[in-house]
């Protein structure tokens, strides 16, 4: 059984991926990454929904995050280079993942912004754990805790985001 601190870790040690996953929403924008180009079946490759401000806003907000982690507790990274590298990974996993899911959903004929239940909520999580893998890792227990609460933080999360106006949808 995992106890509630190691569940609070487990939170702390993800929090770059959420950063890097959320603040698209408020930096994004501008040139999507592909570029307008369609796939074969003649459908958007990922949408006007992945834009490369989002990817690399969320890529520099995310590794910031656990720098800034680092300085409050040392000791869970050991060290500034390893914390800084796992909050890269993290981030750059939760965007990669967060891209493979506009793919697929491209793919299914959903349009930007259209929900799929957990590819939305996972996708990004999984993809991040993955990436993280192997510089700093948690226990399996951990993990199966961060699946099963985060599709519930990422529903909260863009529920704000929405009544506060910097989403049209609430999902
Ligand atoms: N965003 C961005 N660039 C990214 C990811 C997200 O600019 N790489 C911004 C977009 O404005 C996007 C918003 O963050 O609309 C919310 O992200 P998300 O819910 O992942 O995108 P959707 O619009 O729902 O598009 P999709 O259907 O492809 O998931
Ligand atoms: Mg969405
Ligand atoms: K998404």
């Amino acid at each position: 059984m995992a106890s509630l601190s190691s569940l609070l870790w487990a939170f702390w040690y993800i929090l770059p991926a959420y950063v890097a996953n959320g603040s698209p929403v408020l930096v994004g924008g501008g040139r999507p990454i592909d570029g307008g180009r369609n796939w074969r079946d003649g459908r958007r490759l990922l949408g006007d929904g992945k834009t490369w401000r989002g990817f690399f806003g969320g890529l520099a907000f995310g590794t910031l995050t656990g720098i800034v982690q680092y300085f409050l507790t040392p000791g869970f990274y050991g060290d500034l280079r390893t914390a800084a590298l796992l909050a890269f990974l993290l981030s750059l996993g939760a965007l990669l993942g967060d891209l493979i899911g506009s793919f697929l959903k491209r793919r299914a004929n959903l349009p930007r912004g259209a929900p799929a239940i957990g590819l939305d909520q996972l996708g990004f999580l999984i993809a991040a754990l993955a990436l993280a893998y192997p510089v700093k890792t948690l226990s399996s227990g951990q993990i199966i805790l961060l699946l099963i609460v985060s599709p519930f933080i990422h529903w909260g999360a863009n529920y704000f985001a929405y009544k506060m106006g910097w989403k049209s949808v609430p999902w």
